[in-house]
Parts: C-alpha cells; sequence; structure tokens
C-alpha cells in the first residue's frame, strides 16, 4: 500500500502563508521569435512564508503569455492561489519531494506553477540547511555555466551590431538565432550573413521554434550546415519528424519544445530523436522533473543544454542549480533572461562574466530580491496605490 506524508512532526515548520504578485519588466528591444514579438515579459512571483520565519522564493515565466504554451504568469498566480494553497498551507516545509507528490495528486500538468513552487521550498529548505540549491540538489559540479545569446532583433545588422557588442564585453560568445518566420532562403542568408560576420570567434545555432514543416527541413537544414552553424533546436513540431531527420546532416539537432518531462525525454531518447536536450525546469515541472531529464540524455548518450524559458533573476539562478549538477553539459546554457530585462529587481545583480554565469554560494537560491524594485513592477501597485491614499476611484 502506498504510504502518504505523515503528520507534521511537532518540531517541523509548516507553510503559513502562501503569497503571490506578477511583475511586468520591459525588454531591452523587442525579442522576436517565430511564435511572437516579446517587448516585456511577466513574472509570476511566489513566496512562501514558513513558521520557522524563513521565506522561500520562486518564479515562473513563460515566453510571450500563452504564445508558447499552455501556461501563462495570470493563470500560474490563479492555479497556486486557487488549488496548491489550500494544500500547502499547514503542511510541514522541509518535506519538499512528498509536498510536491501530494501537490501532483492533485494538480494535473501546470508544470511552470508546479515548479514556481518547488523552487520556493526549495529555496526556503536551502537557508534553513544553510546550503546552496546545487549542494542539496546533491551537489554542484561547476561554479560557473556558459551562457549563450539569443540575437533575435529581426534584422540581421542590428544583429551583428549586438554580436560585435557581446564580443567585445566578453559577455557571449555563442550565438543563437530565432528564425522561422521567414522564408527558408531568407533565414539561411540571415544566418549566413551573421556567420559570415563573427567567423571563428562565436559558435552560430538556430532555434526554429517548430516552425518549419519537414520539407521546408530537408532544405533548410543542409544550407544552415553549409552556412557554418552547428546547431538547429525543433525545427519542426514532432518526435517522429525529428527522428526522420537525425543524423542527415552534418548539423546537431536539438530537442525543446517536445520535452514536456521526464516521460516525454524517455520517449525520445527511445527513438533517438535528438543529438542534444535542452533542458528547461519550467517546462520539465521542476527542478526534480529537471534532473530526471538530465539524467535520462546522460543514460541514452544524448548531450545536454541548459535552456530557458527567458526567466527573470529567480527563475534564471533556479535553474542555474540545476544545470551547475549535471554531470555533463556539452552544449553550455543560455541563462541570458535577466540580461533581456530593462529593470534590476535583485539587491545583488548576478555576475555575467568572460562568456559566463557565476552560480551564486549563499543558502537557498543565493539571491535576494530588491524590495523597492519589486514593488515598483507589481502589476497591483495601482491597486495598493489607491488602499493606501485613497486618491482613485
Ligand atoms: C526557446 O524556444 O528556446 C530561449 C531563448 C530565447 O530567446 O527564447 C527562448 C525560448
Ligand atoms: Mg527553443
Amino acid at each position: 500500500m502506498e504510504r502518504t506524508l505523515s503528520p507534521v512532526p511537532n518540531a517541523a515548520p509548516t507553510i503559513e502563508r502562501v503569497e503571490t504578485f506578477l511583475l511586468d519588466l520591459p525588454t531591452i528591444r523587442p525579442h522576436r521569435l517565430s511564435v511572437a514579438t516579446m517587448s516585456g515579459q511577466t513574472l509570476m512571483i511566489v513566496r512562501l512564508h514558513c513558521s520557522d520565519g524563513t521565506v522561500g522564493i520562486g518564479e515562473g515565466t513563460t515566453i510571450a503569455g500563452l504564445a508558447y504554451g499552455a501556461e501563462s504568469p495570470e493563470g500560474m498566480k490563479l492555479a497556486i492561489d486557487t488549488y496548491f494553497a489550500p494544500v500547502l498551507v499547514g503542511s510541514d516545509a522541509t518535506r519538499v519531494q512528498a509536498l510536491m507528490a501530494r501537490v501532483g495528486k492533485l494538480v494535473k500538468g501546470n508544470h511552470f506553477a508546479k515548479c514556481a513552487v518547488e523552487t520556493a521550498l526549495l529555496d526556503a529548505q536551502g537557508k534553513r540547511c544553510g546550503l546552496p540549491l546545487s549542494e542539496l540538489l546533491g551537489g554542484r559540479v561547476r561554479d560557473r555555466l556558459g551562457v549563450a545569446w539569443t540575437l533575435a532583433s529581426g534584422d540581421t545588422s542590428k544583429d551583428i551590431a549586438e554580436a560585435e557588442a557581446m564580443l567585445s564585453a566578453r559577455r557571449h560568445n555563442v550565438f543563437k538565432l530565432k528564425i522561422g518566420r521567414k522564408s527558408v532562403a531568407e533565414d539561411v542568408a540571415h544566418v549566413a550573413a551573421i556567420k559570415r560576420a563573427v567567423g571563428d570567434r562565436a559558435a552560430v545555432r538556430v532555434d526554429i521554434n517548430m516552425a518549419w514543416s519537414e520539407t521546408d527541413a530537408l532544405r533548410g537544414l543542409p544550407a544552415l550546415a553549409d552556412a557554418g552553424c552547428e546547431l538547429a533546436e525543433q525545427p519542426v513540431a514532432t518526435a517522429a519528424a525529428m527522428t526522420r531527420l537525425m543524423r542527415r546532416f552534418p548539423i546537431a539537432l536539438m530537442a525543446d519544445e517536445v520535452l514536456q518531462g521526464p516521460e516525454s525525454a524517455y520517449e525520445l531518447a527511445k527513438v533517438s530523436g535528438a543529438d542534444v536536450f535542452a533542458v528547461k525546469t519550467e517546462q520539465s515541472g521542476g527542478l526534480f522533473a529537471a534532473l530526471k531529464v538530465g539524467a535520462i540524455a546522460d543514460a541514452a548518450g544524448i548531450e545536454l543544454y541548459g535552456g530557458t524559458m527567458l526567466e527573470g533573476a529567480l527563475g534564471t539562478i533556479a535553474s542555474a542549480h540545476v544545470f551547475a549538477t549535471f554531470p555533463h553539459l556539452q552544449w553550455g546554457t543560455e541563462l541570458f533572461g535577466p540580461l533581456l530585462l530593462t529593470e534590476e529587481i535583485l539587491e545583488q545583480p548576478l555576475v555575467y562574466r568572460d562568456f559566463h554565469l557565476e552560480v551564486p554560494n549563499a543558502p537557498g537560491l543565493g539571491i535576494a530580491l530588491d524590495e523597492d524594485r519589486v514593488n515598483a513592477f507589481r502589476r497591483d501597485r495601482s491597486r495598493t496605490t489607491v488602499a493606501t491614499t485613497g486618491t482613485e476611484g
């Protein structure tokens, strides 16, 4: 018989309050993907206030609202307030996996919201134990992560200028180009021009975000390889089509959208549907799920890349702690999300230096929100003002 979570032991801290809110932050320039153009990013922040005074924080972020996937920041907030909170409040805050399993029985899907809550539980537990999240998750094998940058202004010469600026600042020397909005020929010409400009100083990869048909891919992939592009991410939508394209052209194929957690990772690995897995913590369904996706890839001889959902600082650092524990991370990461935003929301900004992101060492996530900055960008700030000043109707 399956055992359920035992009653809260006397001394164990419990969750007393679940707080959620939305932050709306502008991007430094329009970010064009095949699915949408983003001019801002909304972060759903969850804070778990525990009876021992510990507060755990987590973040749920999507790309362009509902344009990329099934969850939105507003939907995550609603799901957590309405369905997660009653399970969380009063529960033992230290039994993270058991508590998430209980949540999982009552809440199907909702991977991004689950990831945000699990992050907050782990942040609190790390703070309690005095351990950085990566140590709590089994132990980091690296202290810094290589970080790619996405060129997605929609204009070839602006992208080249951006790449040059990143190279001279020693911030990024791997560039991911978002293509799939234009014809295959126009996209390939755009990639070739950028690769010609950066030459051997930088690696060039593309993300098609499922925009190509299989016949587009049969024309596009060899042309991209000829242009010097080393990797194509999710050119087509399905695992079957990815599998049919594998090993036909001298360019690595990376899976992103088809990876929706350990089960889909296993199914894709079984059919050898990708050379590389882009692991995303939110898309996987949480930090533990992302670790499993990484383990499945390793076991199948599939290489690894640390993906992003363009998270802000909290989600980015949660992912960084996970990727810091991967035994293999052959293709580095793209944890640049906070750099796409105009606003800093941390007391101490993250450290991006020499083409890498440094993984914090302090307990939990190892970062702290700047409350004044956060309050300035809360979506509900006007309502707070109304309540405080009473000047608006
Ligand atoms: C995606 O599809 O990988 C990652 C980088 C970026 O610019 O967009 C994301 C989404
Ligand atoms: Mg992608």
